[in-house]
């Protein structure tokens, strides 16, 4: 039997993640781990809750046996932007806590550790289309070193110290349970609080700028299929491209102007995120993920849309 610790629980992924994996695995076998004040009462109150700050690799060995944990989602990590303003603290927790999990993992039995990388794990030389899955990573952001870091040292302790770890390369992840802080991709996610609440929207990025993206029910499932794929299958290990939408600023507002009509669009780009998008592939190419654990996206750009409007109107009251 599974029993689930997910570090960074209170984060954008997280919070939509706890619930899916209570119902399948029982709310009691599903651990979150995070700040106090960022766990929304839906985790807190619906199944065992705990503290962990990363950088310490006690607490991580105490929850681990408290719990009898044999499962892990490392998910605590600085994003793109904000690591570049933060250099230690990106360090200790994009580093030092991945270090520390593993670790900890290792030396108290935990059998499975999920570990999630990002389209930042490429850089300027990477192939920009259909980026394969292995291809030049030249990574010219804290965030997307330390992703570059978290594959290999991942494959490292998955080859040479005997624990499964598995991890995806995330694209922006667009969902409306949490917003995310302090991404590049996070415009993906505002645009929608704000063409609701307010019918129009500053983007920090050019109107041109195209990403991979991928909607939260479609990051889910590609996180427990991978979780509970056979390993037999599996010659790759925390470096799988998973792809699912490429969109600019220009086509998803026009797509959301479809909907809303008043709805409007204009840019006053940041260099900062500006750069750091620039640097990172349009699509990717996730042949590997299809053939190793049958990776298969279920939602398109105007499911996406479509689904991401209904559920925000009930959230912020708007029907
Ligand atoms: C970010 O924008 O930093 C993240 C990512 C793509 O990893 N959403």
């Amino acid at each position: 039997m599974k029993k689930i610790l997910v570090i960074g629980a209170g984060g954008q992924i997280g919070s939509d993640l706890i619930p899916i994996l209570r119902k399948k695995y029982g709310n009691d076998n599903v651990i979150s781990a995070g700040y106090e004040n960022d766990l929304p009462s839906y985790i807190k109150d619906n199944g065992p809750h705990t503290y962990i700050d990363v950088r310490n690799k006690k607490q991580i060995e105490q929850v681990i046996c408290q719990y009898n944990i044999n499962t892990i989602f490392n998910l605590a990590s600085i994003l793109s932007a904000l690591a570049e303003k933060k250099l230690l603290l990106s360090y200790e927790v994009n580093f030092t806590g991945l270090i520390n999990v593993l670790e900890a993992s290792k030396e108290n039995n935990v059998k499975q550790v999920i570990l999630v990388s990002s389209i930042a794990a490429f850089g300027s030389y990477t192939p920009n289309e259909l980026t394969p899955n292995d291809t030049i990573q030249n990574p010219n952001t804290i965030y997307g070193i330390s992703k570059v870091f978290t594959e290999l040292l991942g494959n490292y302790y998955a080859e040479k110290k005997g624990l499964d770890v598995r991890g995806i390369r995330l694209p922006g992840v667009i969902s409306w349970k949490r917003e995310p802080t302090a991404g590049t991709t996070d415009y993906a996610v505002d645009i929608f609080y704000k063409a609701i609440l307010e019918k129009e929207y500053t983007c920090f990025l050019n109107e041109n700028t195209r990403l991979p993206m991928i909607y939260m029910p479609d990051a889910i499932n590609a996180l427990i299929n991978l979780l509970n794929a056979d390993i037999s299958y599996l010659k790759h290990k925390v470096d799988f491209n998973i792809n699912s939408m490429s969109f600019t600023p220009k086509e998803i507002a026009n797509l959301i102007k479809q909907r809303i009509p008043e709805f409007n669009i204009y840019y006053e780009i940041d260099p900062l995120r500006q750069s750091i998008a620039d640097s990172w592939p349009n699509s990717l190419d996730d042949t590997v993920a299809r053939k190793e654990w049958n990776w298969n996206p279920k939602y398109n750009i105007n499911d996406m849309i479509d689904d991401m409007l209904f559920n925000l109107n009930i959230k912020l009251n708007k029907k």
